[in-house]
């Protein structure tokens, strides 16, 4: 016999969508694995979903033998405007292999050292930007991050500028992605016949894809009527072929690559580091050790490649910060055969094939079973190397699993390295209210909302 997985009564036909809000879901599934425990399933328009919210079921679904991820909800949505793209294809989908095996290579660590110039072009233009405007102004760390994030990427494996620094509104593909990916959370929670007499919603839909298209469309036109030498990311993509069938990426393929880059490669890392500035005011003791490590590395000089792998306190800040507020809060996946899962707690529980089985990231790092009883610290110490090796295997997952995790990860890392030790050495940071306390927005990944922050030109610089 099977353990039932706890659920709350649901209504007919549209079953629990009414327990997941639509302006932070996040806030739902926590306050749902509050209640319900370890493990909970929702009635999603008919279609089941469990919530996984402990290390040990995490661990389990972890199996790639056993699991794989599922293209569903949200993420399903997604596919309207990213397509076959790496993040969105199903699994065994023919695309995801050839892209995978072509572009793997690109976010490699020497191709990676290669982006260095670049990475540290676009942070040069957010330190002279905050410098310019002193130490008065009140700035929106997260919009600010948002630009960083965007240019950074675009610069770096398309060699395309947004300069978004040079403009007062944030490009439009960012507000049309934005749109979209919040819609297509919502949608993904709303009843067919409903969303059929959504004209105006999705036509707005369509049209945000559409501006994403055209972005796309403007760097590839770019791109063929101005052809470089260079061997990033965009040229990988046009002329890479598989060595052994000779097979290269489709005209369609690569236009969903472009916007699944342009997407996943800013806004998770904007989140992280607009995290981790809200962290670091909050913590002055971390923040203090944050000053002393970029001090005492980086001096008075500007940073070289070297330095980046010189920072460790500033890599457990991250790896703290993405354990509290991982900003893609959960990943997909279902058993390839009927599964019983939770036998190590004693436990049945069944899930059938094909059943979407979340990874609930922002519980599952707060599980006492790992981090203790004092979850809810922030404690870069914990991540420190030498911790973090010894941390069970599956504790701590931010880019997801096996085959399918991020494959921007050694690049996000990169990056945020690079712009947190330089606006350290640069600038004493403080809230521009005191007593602000952590609200999150969420569009599909998550962000600080209503984070607002000074930046002081340090006058102390070693
Ligand atoms: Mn990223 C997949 C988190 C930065 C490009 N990314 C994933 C997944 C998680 C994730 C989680 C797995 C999703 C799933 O299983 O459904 N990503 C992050 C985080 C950061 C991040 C927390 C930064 C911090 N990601 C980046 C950057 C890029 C990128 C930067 C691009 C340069 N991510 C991807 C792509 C995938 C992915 C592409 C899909 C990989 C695949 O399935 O083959």
């Amino acid at each position: 016999a099977f353990d039932p997985i706890p659920s709350p009564p649901g209504i007919p036909f549209v079953g629990n969508i009414h327990d997941i809000e639509n302006e932070v879901p996040l806030r739902s599934v926590h306050l749902l694995a509050q209640k319900y425990g370890p493990i909970f399933q929702l009635n999603i328009l008919g279609t089941t979903m469990v919530w996984c919210n402990t290390h040990e079921l995490l661990d389990e679904i972890c199996d790639e033998k056993r699991f794989h991820k599922l293209v569903a909800g949200p993420l399903h949505q997604i596919r309207n405007g990213a397509g076959d793209g790496l993040f969105t294809a199903m699994h065994g989908e023919k695309s995801w292999a050839l892209a995978h095996k072509l572009l793997m290579p690109a976010f490699g660590p020497v191709m990676i050292r290669n982006m260095f110039a670049d990475m540290l072009d676009i942070g040069s233009q957010l330190i002279l930007k905050w410098e310019r405007h002193g130490p008065n102004y009140v700035i929106n760390p997260t919009d600010d991050f948002t630009r960083l994030a965007f240019d950074t990427i675009a610069l770096c494996i398309m060699n395309y500028r947004f300069n978004s620094f040079y403009m007062e509104e944030l490009h439009p593909f960012i507000r049309a992605m934005s749109q979209f990916l919040t819609e297509s959370g919502t949608r993904s929670r709303r009843p067919r016949v409903v969303r059929a007499l959504m004209k105006g919603t999705n036509a707005q839909y369509e049209a945000d894809i559409q501006t994403m298209m055209d972005t796309c469309n403007e760097i590839v036109h770019e791109r063929k009527t101005h052809p470089i030498e260079k061997n990033d990311l965009l040229n990988i993509m046009l002329n890479g072929r598989d060595p052994k069938t000779g097979e290269g990426l489709t005209e369609e393929n690569i236009k969903f690559q472009i916007i699944t880059f342009l997407i996943a490669g800013h806004e998770t890392t904007s989140g992280l580091l607009s995290f981790s500035m809200y962290y670091l005011l909050k913590n002055p003791h971390a923040y203090a050790k944050v000053k002393a490590e970029v001090d005492s590395v980086l001096g008075k000089v500007p940073i070289t490649q070297e330095q980046v792998s010189q920072l460790p306190y500033i890599v457990a800040v991250m790896r703290e910060t993405l354990r509290l507020t991982p900003s893609a809060t959960g990943f997909t996946l279902t058993p390839f055969e009927d599964e019983v899962i939770g036998t190590k707690g004693g436990k049945r529980y069944q899930i059938k094939k094909g059943t979407a089985v979340i990874a609930s990231l922002y519980d599952i790092h707060r599980d006492p079973a790992v981090w203790g009883e004092d979850v809810e610290e922030y404690k870069p110490e914990r991540m420190l190397d030498g911790a973090f090796e010894k941390l069970p295997k599956n504790a701590w997952k931010p880019f997801g699993n096996g085959a399918r995790a991020c494959i921007g990860r050694p690049f996000a890392w990169n990056e945020a390295i690079i712009a947190l030790a330089c606006l350290f050495q640069k600038f004493d940071f403080r809230m521009q209210d005191p007593s602000y306390t952590l609200e999150i927005q969420q569009s599909v990944t998550i962000k600080p909302k209503n984070f607002r922050i000074y930046a002081i030109p340090r006058a102390d610089t070693p």
